[in-house]
């Protein structure tokens, strides 16, 4: 049904929006107890409908910026051109450098800028010495991609690849891309009106991830932990899902899991947080299922508006823009640009559409 689909793509876009507004304060800490509460009324205090908008104003960070710029890339280009892509996060990173970007990626926006896009993928393949980078940036810009090819799995794999080469060329990172990116896409084709199966999405997410971590080379290695990591990280995911949530299990997600900046480390949190919040409270105060998502990302610390965003951006997809507070949008940078981003990003994925 169009009218849904719509709606979920705005979902999606507008809970990547508020996760990275609202998590942002929270970067890099480590949440107590007593700061759970403090999130909590935080949260509340953006409920209100008649809230003096300058005093919680939330700016974006550079995962909204480059998210925008994906989804611009899909809409302006019949075929995908990553050059375009390529210009369009550089030029967002001159115009305004204070989005909170890591200090690695900032190299390669330099490189690509004098080398005047020469060849798009060398300067990321060259960060840290030859490795390339494991950030989790691939992952936190991808929804857009999830959406847009939700009809079109194999192209979908490939724009995701190509587009997170740009910036991260390290294995972890360009398949915790993938895996962001296919959890977008699963949830947006499931019927909200249905009760989810948490366990049920994490298998599915396992067996695609088997397959994009199938390597081709002879004598495959078992100890090589890179090449099967997700699907290792997605069995903790599951199990981790079948316990009952306390304050320990919180701590156990972080131990195991992971709440760091590398896409290892982040990527499968963020479907966790998605999937255990969906029939569980996880000790947050609301009915509304896209706030639970986002709040009980930020309480787990760390990378919290990266978590947060990705988390959103799954739950978004899932439910909708009715699980959209429009309070706490409202109170978040650009959220009427977004949701237009996300109105052009639905009208524009007809040309990939096989049907409906
Ligand atoms: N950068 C941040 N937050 C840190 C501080 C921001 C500060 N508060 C401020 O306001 O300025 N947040 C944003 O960065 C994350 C996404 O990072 P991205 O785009 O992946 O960047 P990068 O530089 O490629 O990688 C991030 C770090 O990961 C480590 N790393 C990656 N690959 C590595 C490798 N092969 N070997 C060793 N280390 C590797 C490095 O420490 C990189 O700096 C998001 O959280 C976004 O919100
Ligand atoms: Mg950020
Ligand atoms: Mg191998
Ligand atoms: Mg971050």
């Amino acid at each position: 049904e169009p009218s849904l689909l719509r709606s979920k793509f705005r979902g999606s876009l507008l809970g990547a929006l508020i996760g990275d507004c609202t998590g942002s304060p929270y970067e890099g800490e480590t949440i107590t107890a007593g700061e759970k509460i403090i999130i909590q009324r935080y949260f509340d205090k953006l409920e209100e409908p008649n809230l003096n908008l300058k005093t919680p104003f939330r700016a974006y960070t550079d995962d909204t910026a480059m998210t925008k710029s994906v989804a611009k890339f899909l809409i302006d280009k019949p075929e995908p051109d990553y050059g375009f892509l390529a210009r369009l996060f550089v030029n967002d990173y001159f115009k305004e450098p204070r989005r909170g970007y890591g200090q690695n990626v900032v190299d390669v926006f330099h490189k690509l800028k004098t080398s005047k896009f020469e060849d798009v993928f060398k300067p990321a393949a060259e960060q840290f010495m030859g490795s390339g980078s494991y950030g989790n940036g691939g992952a936190m810009r991808i929804a857009p991609i999830g959406l847009y090819y939700h009809n079109n799995y194999k192209i979908m794999i490939k724009v995701a690849t190509q587009s997170t080469k740009i910036t991260h060329t390290h294995l972890l990172g360009i398949n915790g891309a993938l895996l962001q990116c296919m959890a977008v896409q699963q949830a947006l084709m499931l019927d909200p009106q249905k009760k989810l199966d948490p366990r049920h999405f994490c298998l599915e997410l396992y067996l695609k991830m088997k397959e994009v971590e199938k390597t081709e080379e002879d004598g495959e290695d078992e100890s090589d932990f890179t090449s099967r990591a997700y699907q290792e990280k997605l069995k903790v995911v599951e199990r981790l899902l079948g316990k009952p949530h306390d304050d320990n299990l919180d701590d156990e997600v972080i131990r195991n899991l992971g709440h760091g900046i590398s896409a290892y480390e982040s990527v499968p949190t963020a479907i966790y947080c998605f999937l255990k919040t969906q029939n569980e409270s996880c000790g947050i105060m609301t009915d509304n299922l896209l706030r639970r998502t986002i709040q009980y990302a930020i309480t787990l610390g760390g990378d919290t508006d990266t978590i947060a965003s990705m988390a959103g951006a799954i739950a978004g997809a899932y439910l909708g823009e009715d699980a959209v507070n429009s309070s706490i949008a409202k109170h978040c940078e650009s959220y009427k640009e977004i949701a237009e981003l996300a109105d052009n990003l639905f009208e524009a994925r007809g040309g990939s559409l096989v049907s409906e």
